[in-house]
């Protein structure tokens, strides 16, 4: 994945031809595009393919599954033009290396705490150790929360080398230039970008806010 203006685009719109016209728009500016159930269960999974011969897509579907059928999901996602997966760390260093072994080089980011306020209730509390488990296991990459920033530098500092995307910025009260600050590489911005009667306009006031802190 590129490193430009550290912007991932969450296109969780359902309506399809709307969620197309938003990436046309958007994809000169963002770096990559992660997409999640709600717009593969309403455009069906040939919209990877669609969407790949756009922008780099992050398959966002918080895999947590036994090894095998981890490896199954992944495979499909891969074929279907998937650069890179988002999985969940809970189930364990056995599953995780599977991922990391079924993506075949594309990136594979891990969960560590969600950024909503029920993340704190269980997955904070094993935030760190799901980052040192992700170096571990050899993944790209870290979500971890742009609504506590705070977190973010915590989390970093479990698992030095690996990359930070942080979800929670707009929509759910996070600040980009704070996630930034914070040690997160990409911001995931969804609604913000998408739900604006200007996607584009948005888009590119943060992919600004985020280049004028540079570095
Ligand atoms: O900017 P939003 O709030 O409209 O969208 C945020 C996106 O990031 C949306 O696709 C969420 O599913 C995702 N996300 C979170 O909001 N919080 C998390 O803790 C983790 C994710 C995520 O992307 O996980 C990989």
């Amino acid at each position: 994945m590129k490193m430009d203006s550290r912007l991932i685009l969450a296109l969780d719109e359902t309506d399809v031809p709307k969620a197309l016209h938003v990436l046309d728009e958007v994809c000169g500016i963002i770096d990559a595009v992660k997409i999640n159930w709600p717009l593969i269960l309403s455009a069906g999974p040939e919209i990877i393919t669609t969407l790949s011969q756009k922008a780099d897509v992050i398959c966002d579907f918080k895999i947590a599954d036994i090894p095998n059928t981890d490896r199954l999901i992944i495979e499909q996602s891969v074929k279907r033009g998937a650069s890179g997966v988002i999985v969940h760390a809970f189930t364990g260093t056995d599953s995780l290396k599977e991922c990391v072994s079924a993506a075949g080089g594309r990136d594979v980011f891990v969960v560590t705490e969600m950024s909503h306020p029920g993340g704190q209730e269980f997955t904070a509390k094993h935030a760190e150790e799901f980052a040192a488990m992700a170096a571990e296991c050899g993944a790209s990459g870290l979500i971890a929360p742009a609504t506590r920033p705070e977190r973010i530098k915590k989390i970093k500092e479990s698992a030095p080398g690996l990359l930070i995307l942080s979800p929670g910025v707009g929509a759910q009260g996070g600040s980009a230039s704070n996630a930034v600050l914070n040690g997160a590489d990409y911001v995931i911005v969804g609604r913000s970008i998408y739900g604006s009667s200007d996607p584009k306009d948005a888009a590119q006031k943060l992919a600004d806010e985020i280049k004028a802190l540079r570095f």
